[in-house]
Parts: C-alpha cells; structure tokens; sequence
C-alpha cells in the first residue's frame, strides 16, 4: 500500500512543472530623451525546462501599453509589427535585442532616467506571469555582449 502511494506521488512531481524553467534575465529599457513617450525593452528568455512554452503577454506599470514586437530588415528598411506570441523551445533561449523582439513600451507615464529600475511582468502559457526588473540603459547601449558574440545563449 504504502509503495503504491509513494508511486503516486512520484508521477505527480513529474506530470507538474519544475519551479520557474522560464526565466527572465539581463532586461533593460532604454532612456527616453525629453518628453518622448516611447522606448523599447530588452531580455534574454530561457527555458530550461522539458516543455516547450509561449510568451503571451507583457504589461507594466510605467506605462499604458507594452506590446511584442519583431522587427525585421527588408529592401534595406527596417519595419517593426506587432506578434501576439513568441514560442520558447524547451531548452533554449530566445533574446530580445535591438533589431529583432522587443517589448514595445508605448504612454510612457514618465520620462526613464538612466539607472531607474523598471518592473516588466511577461505572461507564458506554462509559466504563468514573470516578474523582472529592468534597468534604464542610455540611449547608445546596444546589449552586454553585443559586440564579442562569444557568449550568445542559442537562439533561433
Ligand atoms: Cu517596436
């Protein structure tokens, strides 16, 4: 009896998700000269987990509207549209940098002061609501390895 209780519990634990596989890091927003009332944020998503997840939703409390955005070259002009979802495979990353994803914060209450930390909520299917901190970065920061490309999490 007691064995067949303990295989019970043991296929439960597996069957429910682990604790946080979908993690939010490095986030940060860029300052906003003057009075514009728009800027973007930017993260790397990891899922570690076995499951493949979906981002679903982004809001914060700065501003009256975050929304996803891809942004994707062509003909030389870039051109920025908004997606309801991003996929996050189990077992890899999906980095939101200038260019490609992003969090488009649009009725920002107040200007961004570099240093300010910023709170971002993302919504995943499976994961459910992550918190996150975003630091206010200055105008010209383009992402923490940018440049060396020597530490990129895989992405797609
Ligand atoms: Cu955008």
């Amino acid at each position: 009896m007691k064995a067949l209780i303990f295989a019970v519990i043991s296929t439960l634990s597996i069957a429910s998700p682990a604790f946080a596989e979908v993690t939010v890091n490095d986030a940060w927003v860029r300052a906003t000269p003057g009075s514009t009332k728009i800027t973007a944020a930017y993260a790397t998503i990891l899922n570690s987990g076995t499951a493949d997840d979906v981002l679903t939703g982004i809001r914060t409390a700065i501003a009256g509207m975050a929304h996803l955005h891809s942004s994707t070259g062509k003909d030389g002009v870039m051109r920025m549209e908004s997606i309801e979802t991003l996929p996050v495979p189990a077992g890899k990353g999906v980095a939101l940098t200038p260019g490609n994803y992003h969090v488009m914060i649009m009725d920002l209450k107040a200007p961004l002061k570099v240093g300010d930390e910023i709170p971002i909520i993302f919504t995943f299917e499976n994961q459910g609501d992550v918190s996150v901190t975003a630091i206010v970065m200055p105008l010209n920061y383009s992402g923490a390895s940018s440049d060396s490309g020597a530490d990129h999490h895989s992405h797609n």
